[in-house]
This record gives structure tokens, C-alpha cells and sequence, in this order.
């Protein structure tokens, strides 16, 4: 097959700023976070407005050119690297990075993809609104890439995942026509939810260019506590009393092991154990009200003092300012590059039913420590909506080399207990192409048939992010 070549174009359309060859210049874009994949490109395409995407797919889809898109590429399964071929273009939405309306009385943002998702918690906090999607990369990932990967982050127990935060969107299809669906609206019951698909797609019936997204109330009071908890079931049974007490006050539910806060503590700078003792199990809860009079110190007094009582809390801080609230906060944050510091690790990002989670921490740590001894679980995350990463360190004495060897070993060993307990194999980061393989044993039969049956309608020549999401 002959190789194709870059339209002349497409440099005439985008001008010197929207395109990019030079293999220096391109390079960033062509690996991912977590250093798994490592791509090659004809170009970056940067185009600067809706218009400039849909000629670019244009253009792309004559020459028959698969096109990349790409957000802030902090992609945790490879969803935004080219393959190896060489083939495809990378399209950058980086320059689409204006915040077109916010509306305070209507409580929406219109963002087009580019817009970093700090920018849009910013621009939403100066209108005294709140755009609640949060996590560790909201600095670097990009609007269009959590709505194309439905992230969650912390606050999915209050506020859902960006799916939920999304009322519209404009989309580039993959024939170049542009669909302007950025309706705002929170009643619109007009046929198939179009918008819907786009979501959680990885880019691979479109490109996302512009979302409307939903906003809150401000909080005005908020309050974190960090716990050393007897178990994991314990670690429930607080959520569960929280809950009973007061469910709108919960902003995040969070599960951290012993392991990966000593990580933490060890290798990031400034972070340290704010109990006196270590333990096995700790939690964070973030608790916050639209109320500036809400007492939530004595909400976490009351709830705090009962599960101290039956020994399920072992010993609590209640942050009391905001820099104490950020310290406690940057443990959790810091567990990511905390095991990468460590070592070699593998991460689980699944998801079982609430209740299951401290089933799924047991039964999943035991089976990897019998599949490869000395490995060591560093299971934490979003306990509050029941996505834990069951992430695996690998054994002290082991070469890492060797440990990610076993990756798909450790996967799969992962896998068999969440489908045991009827969770998912991918929580909040997508399948990219990291799990493009776990399709048709998960999702196989008339649901996967249908997927690939909407991907050829939309998309017969298979060129927007193949190789991606579907097997
Ligand atoms: C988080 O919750 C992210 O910090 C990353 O989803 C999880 O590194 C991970 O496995
Ligand atoms: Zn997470």
C-alpha cells in the first residue's frame, strides 16, 4: 500500500502555527503519559477553529490520512498516540481554547475542546459558579478529552462523571460536516441522545471541538479529613454513616492503602502522615455546602466520634484551613507519581458496586501477591463511587522489566475477581489502546456488534483514531 501523502492543502489552510513536521517539534505528541506507546506521524495538524478542524477531516478523509485527536495527552491507555506506522496525522486541539459563553443564571459554559480544565474551574469560580469534574491532571487535560473519554476524578459521588456534566456538544464527523449540537438545555427529549455517543468514544466517530457543559453552586464552606481506618470494610461503613448523616455534604469519598501513602511520604517532597500512626487503610473525605454557615467541622465530630467508638476509625485530622485541606489532599494526588518513583508498576483502573469495593481490594491483592510473589497492591482511589485503582507494584527484588512482562498476566488476574463481583474492567480512563484486546470477552455479542455496527455507519473508512476503543 502506497504511503499517503499530506495534502499541500491543508499548510495552506492552517498557515505556519497550525502545522507541524519537524520531528522535534512533533515529538511530544507522539508518546503518551505513561510512556507505553511510542507513535510516529506524518504532522501535527493545530487548527484554530471549527472550520479549520472540519477542512483538515476533509482533506484528510480524500487522502485517505487517519487522524489522531489529541487533547492534553494525558491519556492513561494510550487513546491519543499514533500507531507505529507512521500513517496518520496527530490533529492538536490546543489552539481551540476559548471560553465562548458562561451563563450564570442558566448555570452553562460553552468551552471549545482546547480549553484546559483548570481554565474552565477558573473561569466558572469568577462567575461565583462551580465546573466540578476534578483530578490529578485537570492542569494539563483538556475539555474535549474528558468528554471524549468520559473522565470521573474525585467528585463523581456528588457531581457524576463529565458525562453527566455535559448538556451539548459540536462535533466534526468523520465526513467533515460540522454538527452544531451545543444546546443547553436540561429537558430535550428529541430522538437518539446523539450527543451521548460522542462521549466515552476516544475520538473515534469524531471530533469533539466545543462543549456545553453544566455548572453548581459555588460551596462556600468545605472541610477534609484524613483517617487511619481499622479495614476496608470499616473504610465503607464510614462512607455508609456519612451518607446517613448528611449525603449532599460528601464532595469526595477516597480510599488510600498503607503502601501507597508510605510511597508518597517517601518520595514526595513536603508530604507527610498527618496521624501519629501508620496503618494499613486510611481515607479522605472532602466534605462541602453552598452554605457558608454550614457546620461541617461538626458534622465530621458526629460521624468521626461514633465510627471512633466501634473501632473503625483509628485515629482522624480535620484539616480546619485550606493550606492543611491542600496537604491532606496532596497524599491522594500524589499517588501516581509516588509509584512511579517506586518503580515499575501496573495500573487496574475497575470499578465493582460500592459494596463490593472492600471484596475487591481482598480478593484482587491476594490473587497477585499468589500470581507473582513479593509484588506489592497499592490499591486507592474513588471508594465513594466504587472505582479503585488496583494498582501493582512490583516486588522489591524484582527487575522492572521483568514485572511489566507480567502486566497482561496481572490484568487479567485483576479482571477475573471484578468480574466475579460485576464491576468493570475500565472505571474512568477508557479503553484507548491499552484494552482494545478486553472488548469482546467483556463486551462481546450484541453489544460490541452494535459499536462497531454505529462506528462503520459514521466512520466506513476507518479513519478517525483507529485502532482505538473497539478490538
Ligand atoms: C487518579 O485517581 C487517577 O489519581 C490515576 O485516575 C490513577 O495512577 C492511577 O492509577
Ligand atoms: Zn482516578
Amino acid at each position: 500500500m502506497n504511503a499517503p501523502v499530506l495534502p499541500d492543502a491543508l499548510a495552506t489552510l492552517l498557515g505556519p502555527a497550525g502545522i507541524l513536521t519537524d520531528p522535534a517539534d512533533i515529538a511530544p505528541a507522539l508518546s503518551d503519559w505513561r510512556s507505553l506507546y511510542q507513535g510516529k506521524a506524518m504532522a501535527v495538524l493545530r487548527p484554530a477553529s471549527t472550520e479549520q478542524v472540519a477542512a483538515c477531516v476533509k482533506a484528510c478523509a480524500a487522502a485517505g490520512i487517519p487522524i489522531v485527536p489529541q487533547g492534553g495527552n494525558t491519556s492513561m491507555v494510550g487513546g491519543a498516540t499514533p500507531s507505529e506506522d507512521g500513517r496518520s496525522v496527530v490533529l492538536s486541539l490546543a489552539r481551540m481554547n476559548r471560553i465562548r459563553a458562561l451563563d450564570p443564571v442558566d448555570m452553562t459554559m460553552t468551552a471549545e475542546a482546547g480549553v484546559v480544565v483548570k481554565t474552565a474551574q477558573d473561569a466558572a469560580a469568577d462567575a461565583n459558579c462551580l465546573f466540578p469534574l476534578s483530578f490529578g491532571g485537570e492542569g494539563t487535560a483538556t475539555v474535549g478529552g474528558v468528554l471524549s473519554t468520559n473522565a470521573g476524578g474525585n467528585t463523581t459521588v456528588r457531581y457524576g462523571n463529565a458525562r453527566e456534566l455535559m448538556l451539548g456538544l459540536e462535533v466534526v464527523l468523520p465526513d467533515g460536516q460540522i454538527w452544531n449540537g451545543l444546546r443547553r438545555l436540561r429537558k430535550d427529549n428529541t430522538g437518539y441522545a446523539l450527543r451521548h455517543l460522542f462521549v466515552g468514544a476516544e475520538g473515534t466517530l469524531g471530533i469533539v471541538t466545543a462543549a456545553t457543559l453544566r455548572l453548581f453552586a459555588r460551596p462556600r464552606a468545605n472541610e477534609v479529613l484524613f483517617c487511619s481506618v481499622r479495614d476496608e470494610d470499616a473504610a465503607l461503613n464510614v462512607f455508609r454513616r456519612f451518607r446517613e448523616a448528611d449525603e449532599t455534604a460528601i464532595r469526595a469519598f477516597e480510599y488510600m492503602s498503607g503502601v501507597g501513602v508510605d510511597f508518597a511520604v517517601k518520595h514526595i517532597p513536603g508530604v507527610t502522615l498527618p496521624v501519629a500512626d501508620r496503618a494499613d487503610h486510611y481515607i479522605l473525605v472532602d466534605l462541602a455546602s453552598t452554605r457558608a454557615d454550614a457546620d461541617l467541622q461538626g458534622l465530621a465530630e458526629q460521624v468521626l466520634g461514633a465510627a471512633l467508638e466501634e473501632g473503625e476509625v483509628l485515629d482522624a485530622v480535620i484539616g480546619g484551613n485550606e493550606a492543611k485541606r491542600q496537604a491532606i489532599w496532596r497524599i491522594r494526588e500524589e499517588h501516581p507519581e509516588a509509584q512511579r518513583k517506586e518503580g515499575a508498576s501496573v495500573k487496574n483502573d475497575v470499578s465493582v458496586p460500592v459494596s463490593k469495593v472492600p471484596e475487591l481490594i481482598r480478593r484482587a491483592s491476594a490473587a497477585c501477591v499468589a500470581l507473582i510473589p513479593g509484588t506489592r497492591p497499592v490499591p486507592f482511589g474513588h471508594m465513594g463511587d466504587g472505582n479503585i485503582h488496583m494498582n501493582l507494584e512490583q516486588p522489591v527484588d524484582m527487575d522492572g522489566a521483568a514485572f511489566l512482562a507480567r502486566s497482561h498476566d496481572i490484568m487479567d488476574t485483576v479482571n477475573a475477581v471484578v468480574r466475579e463481583l460485576d464491576g468493570s474492567f475500565s472505571a474512568e480512563h477508557g479503553i484507548g489502546r491499552l484494552k482494545t484486546d478486553m472488548m469482546e470477552a467483556w463486551r462481546g455479542g450484541a453489544e460490541l456488534d452494535a459499536m462497531q455496527r454505529i462506528k462503520a455507519a459514521l466512520d466506513p473508512a476507518g479513519l478517525m483514531n483507529p485502532g482505538k476503543v473497539l478490538p
